[in-house]
Parts: C-alpha cells; sequence; structure tokens
C-alpha cells in the first residue's frame, strides 16, 4: 500500500501496522508487536461499540447526502470508508484531550458526544459550527475546520497551552523552550487529510511541536485524493516519512484497521501527555464517496480502484472480525434497526429546526460594532424589504 519510491535512496518502509487483515482476522503485521499492548483489556464489548459508532455514522452520512440532494443542506461531506481509523483513534483519546477535526471527522463527533443534529445543522449553514447550544465545549472536539490546515496551528498551539498549564499547576510559568518531559495530563489530536498534508501550515506546526515538544498527535488521514488530485501529486514520499524529518515519532497504519488506529492513538497519546513529544499518524484509507455532494468523482479516478478499496471496507472488516467471535445476526440487525431509527431521527430533527434570525449572520462577528458588518447588516435589510415592497406592487415587474 506504500507509494511508489521515485527516489533513488534505499529505503525500504515496514508494512502498515496492521491487527485485522482484509478479512476480519486477527493477523498482526511485523511492525504491529510493538503496539499490541494497547489492545490489552479491550475485548468483545469494545468492539461491538466501536461497531455500532461506525454503523450508525454511516447511516446518518447516508441521510445527510439525501437531505442534501433534497436542498436541505447546503453541502455534504462523506466520510464513507473512513470510519475504521476514525473509530479507533477517537477510543483512543481521553475525555480531557482535546481534538481538533478537519470537515469529515463524523464518527470522531459521534464519539466524543456530539449529536448528529448539530453535525447536519452545521452543514444547513443554520450555526457557525459551536456543536452543542448548552455546551460549545462539548466533547473537547473542536469546530469543524475548511480552512485546510488552520486546524493544526490551533492544535499545537492549544498544546502548547497545556504544557504551560501543567508548569503552572507546578508553581513554574517560565516555559523553556524545548524542554521536554512536561507530564500535561492531557493531549491535543489534530485530524486533517493528505492534500492538506501540502499547506504550509502543516509544516510550520510540525516545528512548533517538535520545538516546543508538545503534546500533540497528528493524524492525516491519506484517502488517497484531495478533491481530484492523487496523493502521489501531494508527495514523492509516504506521508509519514515527513514527520520523522521534524524530529517526530511517525508510523504509517492500516487506517482500515480500528485496532491499528486505537493502539497506534493510545500509544502516541499516552507518550504526548507523559511530556514524551509529539507524534504522527498516517492512517491509509479511502474515500469511498464523493469529495462533496458538488463532486463527481467518476471524472477523476478508475471504478477499478473504487472496487478495489471497497473489498477492504472497515465496516464489513470489523463485523467479520466479529462473527468469527461468535456475534450474531440477532445484534447485527439490532444495530441496523437502531441506526435507521438515529437517521430518522435526525432527519425530522433538522427539518424541524425554525429558520434562524438572519442577524444572528452578523452578530457575533466581531465582539464590537463594526462598520463593514453594519453596512451587510443594512445591506440585507434592504434585500429583504424589497420583496415586500415588490408584494405589495402586485408582484416582480
Ligand atoms: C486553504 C485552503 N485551500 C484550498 C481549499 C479548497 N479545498 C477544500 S477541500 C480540498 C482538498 C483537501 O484534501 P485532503 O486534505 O486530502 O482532505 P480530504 O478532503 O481528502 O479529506 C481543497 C483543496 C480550502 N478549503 N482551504
Ligand atoms: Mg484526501
Amino acid at each position: 500500500m506504500s507509494q511508489t519510491q521515485q527516489l533513488d535512496v534505499d529505503m525500504v518502509d515496514p508494512e502498515p501496522i496492521r491487527f485485522l487483515d482484509v478479512d476480519g482476522r486477527y493477523a498482526p503485521s511485523s511492525s504491529a508487536s510493538a503496539f499490541a499492548d494497547e489492545l490489552e483489556g479491550v475485548g468483545l464489548d469494545e468492539f461491538k461499540q466501536w461497531y455500532r459508532a461506525m454503523f450508525f455514522t454511516r447511516a446518518f452520512d447516508t441521510e445527510a447526502t439525501h437531505l442534501q440532494r433534497q436542498g436541505q443542506l447546503a453541502l455534504w461531506a462523506p466520510s464513507v470508508g473512513q470510519e475504521g481509523c476514525q473509530v479507533g483513534l477517537a477510543h483512543a483519546a481521553e475525555p480531557q484531550d482535546h481534538l481538533f477535526p478537519a470537515y469529515r471527522e463524523h464518527t470522531v463527533a459521534h464519539v466524543r458526544g456530539v449529536d448528529f443534529v448539530s453535525v447536519a445543522m452545521l452543514f444547513r449553514g443554520f450555526t457557525h459550527g459551536g456543536w452543542d447550544v448548552t455546551d460549545p465545549k462539548s466533547g473537547n472536539f473542536h469546530l469543524y475546520t475548511l480552512v485546510l490546515g488552520s486546524q493544526s496551528h490551533h492544535a499545537s498551539g492549544y498544546a502548547l497551552g497545556q504544557v504551560l498549564d501543567a508548569k503552572r499547576r507546578e508553581g513554574n510559568t517560565k516555559l523553556d523552550p524545548g524542554e521536554a518531559g512536561t507530564e500535561t495530563g492531557e493531549a491535543s489530536m489534530v485530524f486533517y487529510g493528505d492534500g492538506t498534508s501540502s499547506q504550509g501550515d502543516t509544516s510550520e506546526a510540525m516545528v512548533f511541536a517538535a520545538s516546543y515538544q508538545t503534546p500533540t498527535v497528528f493524524v492525516v488521514q491519506n484517502n488517497q485524493w484531495a478533491i481530484s488530485v492523487p496523493v502521489e501529486r501531494q508527495s514523492r514520499t509516504p506521508l509519514y516519512r515527513r514527520a520523522l524529518g521534524f524530529g517526530i515519532r511517525s508510523v504509517q497504519i492500516d487506517g482500515n484497521d480500528p485496532l491499528a488506529a486505537y493502539a497506534v492513538g493510545r500509544k502516541f497519546l499516552r507518550l504526548a501527555r507523559e511530556g514524551k513529544g509529539p507524534g504522527y499518524i498516517e492512517a491509509l484509507t479511502y474515500r469511498i464517496g464523493a469529495h462533496t455532494t458538488s463532486d463527481d468523482p467518476t471524472r477523476y479516478r478508475q471504478q477499478e480502484e473504487l472496487e478495489e478499496w471497497q473489498q477492504r471496507d472497515p465496516i464489513k472488516r470489523l463485523e467479520a472480525y466479529l462473527r468469527e467471535q461468535g456475534v450474531d445476526d440477532a445484534y447485527f440487525d439490532e444495530v441496523a434497526k437502531a441506526a435507521d431509527q438515529e437517521a430518522k431521527r435526525v432527519r425530522d430533527a433538522v427539518l424541524a429546526e425554525p429558520a434562524p434570525d438572519a442577524d444572528s449572520m452578523f452578530a457575533h462577528v466581531y465582539s464590537e460594532e463594526h462598520p463593514r458588518i453594519e453596512e451587510q447588516r443594512q445591506w440585507l435589510d434592504h434585500y429583504e424589504a424589497s420583496f415586500e415592497t415588490a408584494e405589495a406592487d402586485g408582484g416582480a415587474k
């Protein structure tokens, strides 16, 4: 699965870390042994819970796509195919960790307790992103970020704050740059894609994280495409190797194996919390659906490639593993039924929500009044009023 090497240097990549093979059999790859301990104590109950979260997210994803097609969402970014690494990494995080997503981390959002309705409302244009009305910090799951790469700065900057807070708790307010070893007890984890790795922000964030030894885990979901640009165009070297150049521990995992994502995520987050510096995980996965509902992937990628990756579907893989462990139809039927109900609940809630006051678009841009915002607010008022005038005149002329 590694990318074709075009450099004339002799470097062999280890096999990606994997515990479950494509048929859901427990068959750790050679590089997995260093992480096997992390799975101790994780059993059937947990795996069933992970399966449920993945299945629910896919049902939600399908419903959200329908809602967009029916004109109820402005846009939708599907995560189909990427649920495996997301569920493993989300469960690897502790409640006190802070997670900084891009825009298709729907499984992570769900595991962190964010209501799917909140996620849909963002794409409906009804909220600016604060997840639950009662608690915008819900689950320490930060805002979806469409400005590619900016979240890597948010995560490494936040992590510097985590270090400073820990030092302050010890009565030490002086930050010595590059000094490792501060136990923070919490970490930050940031998600972005293969294409985003070309954005300068992500390199700067790695320099920063390595220099200050921040407790940050960078997760790159290499889903092989950045809209229509293949990963081979983004990087001539496997992405995980870039982080090594910054002095950051880094591995490549089979991103459709939730066990691999959990084990590596757990270890890297723990090392980060212990003051042992940042980590980087390249999760090899695939975007089965379109980039967004505005995209038609048949214009740029081959059907055979899609079918090949469909064989590696993370949900089917975990299902095969669970069946092997004796989980029967009754469980899978119950999950499917409950997921259907959840999708219906989200649909009903989205359609029932009254349209927000248009003024809310302007209300929180600046903390104080701003002439440009006032200008825009007045323009909208004038525009809205023009419809009333047109109606009073007997309709548009
Ligand atoms: C700074 C910036 N540049 C360009 C874009 C337009 N854009 C949106 S998504 C995308 C591709 C991102 O690809 P990748 O990082 O691989 O994430 P994926 O969508 O595959 O999950 C681009 C170029 C943007 N949103 N922000
Ligand atoms: Mg991508």
